[in-house]
C-alpha cells in the first residue's frame, strides 16, 4: 500500500481519516507531532498554519508516496496557493471529508484543490466510513518505480516524473 502524507489546518481530519483508513472507530487525539503509520504521515495541522512550519512538511513529504491535501467540506476558507503541486514530487491528490456536514460546500472545496492543482479528488465521512474505500483502493494501486531515464524521458515532454 503507497503511503499518503496528510497536509491540512488544524481540525480538517486527518487523524480521524487515518483511523478510518485504519480500520479504527474515530475517536478524538490531538496531533502533537509528525507521526508516521503503516499507511499514513499525519501531521499536526499547525504545521500547515505556520510559514516556518510548513517548510518541514516539504521535507517529511518525501517518505510518502502520495501527497494528500486534505480539506473539510465546512472550511471557510482555503490554506492551499493555486499550483503549490510544482514544490511536490509525487502525485498530489485532495481529500474532502466532512462531506455530510450541514455546512459543507463541497463543489467550493473541490475548486480550491482543483485549482491547487490535484490531480485527483476524494470525497470522505471518516466517522460514516464513506468513501474511505475508494480511497483505500486508490492507494493499494501498485507503486511505480521509474528508473532515472524514465524520468528524464517524462521531464522532456513536460509531464511530471511519475507519469
Ligand atoms: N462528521 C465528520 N466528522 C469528522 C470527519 N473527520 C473529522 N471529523 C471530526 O472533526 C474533528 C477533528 O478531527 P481530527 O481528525 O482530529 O482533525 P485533524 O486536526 O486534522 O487531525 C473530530 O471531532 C472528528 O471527529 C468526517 O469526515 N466527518
Ligand atoms: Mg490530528
Amino acid at each position: 500500500m503507497r503511503k499518503l502524507f496528510l497536509c491540512g489546518r488544524s481540525e480538517a481530519g486527518k487523524t480521524t481519516l487515518t483511523q478510518a483508513l485504519k480500520g479504527e472507530k474515530a475517536h478524538y487525539v490531538k496531533t502533537q507531532y509528525v507521526k508516521t503509520w503503516d499507511i499514513t504521515i499525519d501531521t499536526p495541522g499547525e504545521y500547515a498554519e505556520t510559514k516556518a512550519l510548513a517548510l518541514a512538511l516539504g521535507c517529511f513529504s518525501f517518505d510518502s508516496d502520495v501527497v494528500g491535501l486534505l480539506c473539510g467540506a465546512d472550511e471557510p476558507y482555503n490554506l492551499f496557493d493555486p499550483a503549490i503541486g510544482g514544490v511536490v514530487n509525487r502525485p498530489m491528490i485532495g481529500i474532502i471529508t466532512k462531506i455530510d456536514d450541514p455546512k459543507a460546500n463541497v463543489p467550493m472545496v473541490r475548486q480550491w484543490l482543483e485549482d491547487a492543482g490535484c490531480e485527483r479528488i476524494f470525497t470522505v465521512d471518516s466517522v460514516t466510513g464513506s468513501g474511505v474505500e475508494e480511497l483505500r483502493d486508490y492507494l493499494m494501486e501498485e507503486k511505480k518505480i521509474l528508473s532515472m531515464e524514465e524520468v528524464m524521458e517524462n521531464q522532456r515532454k513536460g509531464l511530471k516524473d511519475w507519469a
